[in-house]
């Protein structure tokens, strides 16, 4: 068995930002021309005026200041309401297969590696914007990697689950280095119509290179120690979009269950105990003591979960250096958030040091990765 460890992370932040002030404006527009086109049945009881939305709330109840995405102008078109992305030709490069290879540009560079170093290509995202050829292969073929590459989806723990595969890929010896990618264009299945969830998502791409740690030459590699994965059947997160949808009655008029919907408040009740005994036990399997962790890279969903899990885990409440969150400048981007996190706050920690990446998320699906740094 080989030792693995994380050598290079990149990330690939689109240019276009959305404030809360913008997004609500939007929002709050496209309601009231709502509203005024149904006033009639709004007036005689036969239909709910839509209600607006607010940025205190939004702050409030998510800490989600801004998002990036790949299209701002369509999302923020009250008669618009998602991106608008030109379409590709077949032979060009698909706008998950560019995103991905400029974050793995990055995360090569810093991993001291090329693609000639690579053995495997995972596109681990919680959508793909077509079921074949993988994007994965796309990006194989792009970047000039030998080898293989396949898609993976877990929603939002699609990155660690992607670093468990990849992991006990380069352990087992099938693969010397690994290149996980996680494309998130959340833009494209959130709804942006409804105001319990409009504020949530933002789009990104984050790439990971794994490696045998001895081949590691980064000065800030991270050695994996452990990972664990876990699933538990909910509904409370769904999207019913699918290549099924045209066979039924009734699917293809703009439905609402065909994006992101969830229960928010149902979600952050039943999943913050998930992943607080998830990595409590995980970390105890391992035989390492809350107080021997000194940071927690979480999934980027809702600072208040964020910090109750923290707090659950460590046993008091983490600093924000033991706990960094960036979701107040991405908001949720699905798999990417904790590696986002990972990224840009863990070269400081010195050697010996360790840490736990987790992500959770639809399906119900949570994800705990346990890393030393080199
Ligand atoms: N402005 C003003 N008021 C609002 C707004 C708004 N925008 N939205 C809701 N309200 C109102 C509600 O209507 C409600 O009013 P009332 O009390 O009169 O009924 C009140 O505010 C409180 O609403 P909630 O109970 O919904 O508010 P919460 O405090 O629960 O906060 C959250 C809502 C932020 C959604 C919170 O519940 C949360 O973060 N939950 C956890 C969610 C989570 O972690 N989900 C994970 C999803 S991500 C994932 O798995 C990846 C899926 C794949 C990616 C999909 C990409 C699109």
């Amino acid at each position: 068995m080989h030792r693995v460890a994380i050598t290079g992370t990149g990330v690939f932040t689109p240019e276009e930002v959305i404030s809360n002030a913008e997004l609500v404006a939007s929002y709050n527009e496209y309601a009231h021309r709502q509203n005024a086109l149904h006033a009639e049945a709004i007036a005689a009881g036969e239909r709910e005026p839509m209600p607006m939305s607010s940025e205190e709330f939004i702050v409030k109840a998510s800490g989600v200041e801004r998002r990036h995405v790949v299209n701002k102008f369509g999302v923020l078109d009250p008669g618009i309401m998602h991106p608008v992305l030109p379409e590709r030709a077949d032979e060009e490069l698909s706008i998950m297969a560019e995103i991905a290879v400029k974050a793995a540009d990055e995360a090569m560079r810093k991993a001291g590696i090329t693609s000639a170093d690579i053995d495997a290509v995972i596109c681990a995202a919680s959508n793909h914007e077509r079921p074949y050829p993988a994007i994965a292969i796309e990006i194989q073929q792009a970047l000039g990697v030998k080898g293989f590459a396949f898609d993976m989806n877990v929603a939002c723990s699609s990155a660690t689950f992607g670093i468990q595969i990849a992991t006990d890929m380069i352990r087992c010896g099938s693969a010397r280095a690994i290149l996980m990618v996680n494309p998130e264009i959340t833009s494209g299945h959130q709804e942006w119509r409804d105001r319990d969830c409009h504020f949530i998502f933002g789009d990104v791409c984050t790439a990971v290179v794994l490696q045998r740690a001895d081949d590691a030459k980064s000065a800030s590699a991270y050695e994996i120690v452990s990972t664990r994965c876990l699933t538990e059947f909910s509904n409370n997160i769904r999207n019913n979009n699918g290549f099924l949808r045209r066979t039924r009655e009734g699917h293809m008029v703009d439905r609402r269950d065909m994006q992101f919907r969830q229960e928010g408040r149902k979600v952050f009740k039943q999943v913050v105990p998930i992943v607080a005994e998830l990595m409590t036990s995980h970390l105890a399997d391992a035989g390492l003591r809350p107080d021997a962790i000194s940071r927690l890279w979480l999934h980027q969903a809702n600072k208040a979960m964020n910090d109750l899990i923290g707090e659950k885990v460590l046993g008091r409440e983490p600093s924000r250096q033991e706990q960094p969150n960036v979701l107040q400048e991405y908001a949720n981007t699905s798999s990417a958030g904790s590696i986002i996190a990972f990224s840009q706050f863990s070269d400081d920690l010195p050697p010996g040091s360790h840490g736990v990446i987790c992500s959770f998320g639809a399906g119900y699906s949570a994800g705990s990765v346990i890393v030393r740094k080199m």
